[in-house]
Order: C-alpha cells, then sequence, then structure tokens
C-alpha cells in the first residue's frame, strides 16, 4: 500500500492571563476589583481538504503554534480568543498520536474537522473570584503526530490523455478539475465525491505506453489507484485524437498489467466518451467486436448516458 507519511508538532494557543486590578476613585472607600478574564488560546484544526494532494509541503513546516488568547485588563475587560489554526491536509489522511501511536482520526472525506490541540481556557480575572485572587490560565496542549496519507479514492478514473477524465469527473462529481484540449492538462489526482452514493472519485494524469516503467507522468500515479475499489476506464470512442479506441483501450489495459497484475482484477467499468461526437456507430461496434466487453456510453461533456454509469456503479458496489 503506497503512504507517505510525516510528523508534525502542534502547539495550541496558551490562555491569556486574568488581570488583578483594583478600580478606586475619591469617593468609594474600598477599592473595587475589576480585572477582567485572559482569552482562551485558539486550537489546531486539522481539515481534510481535496484541493492538496500530498503531504509534501509539511517537509518544510513541522512546526505549529496557534495564537495564545490576551490577557484580560482593568474594567473587567476580557482578553480577546487566541484565532483557531486550520491546517489543511489531504483527504485520506490518517492521524496518529505519535507518542502512543493511536490514531486520533482518518480523514476520509473532505472537509472532515478535527481538533488535535485544545487552546489552553484563560486565566480568571479577580472581579470574578471569590477572594479577589487571579486564577492562572491553562497552557496550549501541545502534541507530535505522525500524518500517514493513504490513496483511498474508492473509484480511480483511468485512461489515455485527453479521453475526458477530468470532464467526467465534473460531471459526476460537480468538481471543478482542469481539462484542456491538450495532454497531461491533470497533472496531480484531483478527487471528487460522488454524493448519492458517498464515493470519493480520484481524476488521475493521463496513462501512456511506458507508463508502469515511468512515461510520461508516469508510474508515480498509478500507486493511487491500488486501493480503489472501481475502476472507470475512460476511452475516446470519438477517435477525434486520431487514435482507435479499442487500441487505447489495450495500451492502458496492457501498462496496469505491467505495472501492478493485481489491478486488473478490480471490477472495471469501460466508459466510452465523447458520444456526442459520433458521426455514426463504426467505432462501438469495432469496440465491440475486438474487446468484446460490456461498455456505457455517455458524454461527460453532455452528460448523455451518465445516469447509466451511476446504475452501473452502484451495481458493481451492490447498491444495484
Ligand atoms: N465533445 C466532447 N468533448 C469532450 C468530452 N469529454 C471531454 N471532452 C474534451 O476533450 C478534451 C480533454 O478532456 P479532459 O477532461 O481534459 O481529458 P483528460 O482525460 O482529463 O486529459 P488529461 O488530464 O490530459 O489526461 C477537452 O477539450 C474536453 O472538453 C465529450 O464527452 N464530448
Ligand atoms: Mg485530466
Amino acid at each position: 500500500m503506497a503512504i507517505d507519511e510525516t510528523r508534525i508538532w502542534v502547539k495550541a494557543g496558551d490562555g491569556g492571563k486574568g488581570c488583578k486590578s483594583f478600580y478606586r476613585n475619591r469617593y468609594i472607600r474600598y477599592p473595587r476589583p475589576d480585572g477582567g478574564c485572559g482569552g482562551k488560546g485558539g486550537d489546531i484544526v486539522l481539515v481534510s481538504d481535496p484541493s492538496i494532494n500530498n503531504l509534501r509541503e509539511f517537509h518544510f513546516r513541522q512546526h505549529f503554534k496557534a495564537q495564545s488568547g490576551q490577557h484580560g485588563s482593568s474594567n473587567r475587560k476580557k482578553g480577546s480568543d487566541g484565532q483557531d489554526l486550520l491546517i489543511k491536509v489531504p483527504v485520506g489522511t490518517i492521524v496518529k498520536d505519535n507518542k502512543t501511536g493511536k490514531v486520533l482520526r482518518d480523514l476520509s472525506y473532505p472537509g472532515m474537522r478535527l481538533v488535535v490541540a485544545k487552546g489552553g481556557r484563560g486565566g480568571i480575572g479577580n472581579a470574578f473570584t471569590k477572594d479577589h485572587s487571579v486564577v492562572p490560565p491553562e497552557f496550549g496542549e501541545e502534541r507530535e503526530l505522525l500524518l500517514e496519507l493513504k490513496y483511498l479514492a474508492d473509484i480511480g478514473i483511468i485512461g489515455l490523455p485527453s479521453s475526458g477524465k477530468s470532464t467526467l469527473l465534473n460531471a459526476l462529481t460537480g468538481s471543478d478539475a482542469k481539462t484542456g484540449a491538450y495532454h497531461f492538462t491533470t497533472k496531480n489526482p484531483v478527487l471528487g465525491v460522488l454524493s448519492d452514493l458517498e464515493l470519493v472519485v480520484a481524476d488521475l494524469p493521463g496513462i501512456i505506453k511506458g507508463a508502469h516503467e515511468g512515461k510520461g507522468l508516469g508510474d508515480r500515479f498509478l500507486k493511487h489507484i491500488e486501493r480503489a475499489k472501481i475502476l472507470l476506464h475512460v476511452v475516446d470512442v470519438s477517435g477525434v485524437e486520431g487514435r482507435e479506441p479499442w487500441e487505447d483501450y489495450t495500451v492502458v489495459i496492457e501498462e496496469l498489467r505491467k505495472y501492478n497484475p493485481e489491478l486488473l482484477k478490480k471490477p472495471e467499468i469501460i466508459v466510452l466518451n465523447k458520444k456526442d461526437l459520433l458521426a455514426d456507430w463504426g467505432n462501438v461496434r469495432k469496440f465491440k467486436e475486438y474487446v468484446n466487453k460490456d461498455f456505457v456510453l455517455v458524454s461527460a461533456k453532455t452528460g448523455e448516458g451518465l445516469d447509466e454509469l451511476i446504475k452501473a456503479i452502484k451495481e458493481v458496489i451492490g447498491e444495484g
């Protein structure tokens, strides 16, 4: 299983000090305690964000400290709370306490939040304690974390460059992956969520002949599909790129086989894309003849056939 991992140190904000202060003026005999409380320190929060694809940035920054609370002041004024520090991590990050090895949470869906270190409570000002003393603030929690990224898309979209993988991801999940009429538009995997089924879909860079030995964007990304439960294999059926759909299909399958033959055991849904560009059924017929497997005919661009594709996905995952 492909795993990236990194250690980070986090420290939540300390609470601000409570204030010790007495109000006096010439009309009151006894000074009145009026020290305000300190603010709470900021928390450290991890958030899984689909726009982040790896843990690379943590190789450059490993220490994170949230803001401390401000001190209280006279006139019962409370110090402001320290701001929480949000740390964006990729979807699929497993967060462990590095000291105990305990898993704190598996951030397997976009937008999940996990407070990994709590900010300290602010001190209490002398206006608010019975004996007019000041209660000291708490320190923010400190922790050493181990972040592990597993590539856990349920569905991996594979296919040659420009077959329409990103367009399909966008159509299925409402994502905003970059698409373009040139090869290798997608340089890093992009994740989206098929919300009805709560499935994470990964759109991957195009695979070309020789990918298993590092050609094109190479085998760097093939690992992303090792954990996928289903492969959506997108083939440009229109041949606008001057390629033959059945050859395209075989090229990708061969690359998978050379990279890791186990991948071929995964359920595969063949998606013949760009139906809207078909002038006749010639290519479809030939594909049927040469490849001799079931497929779904769609246009990622117009949305035609996508219902059928979702039905096919449901059948494979057993919800059909
Ligand atoms: N007419 C038509 N064009 C499509 C369809 N799907 C994708 N395209 C176009 O084909 C081109 C390539 O689409 P992408 O979605 O970027 O292809 P990709 O497979 O992600 O390409 P790479 O990321 O480079 O591997 C774009 O210009 C798309 O607009 C379709 O169903 N019909
Ligand atoms: Mg793409």
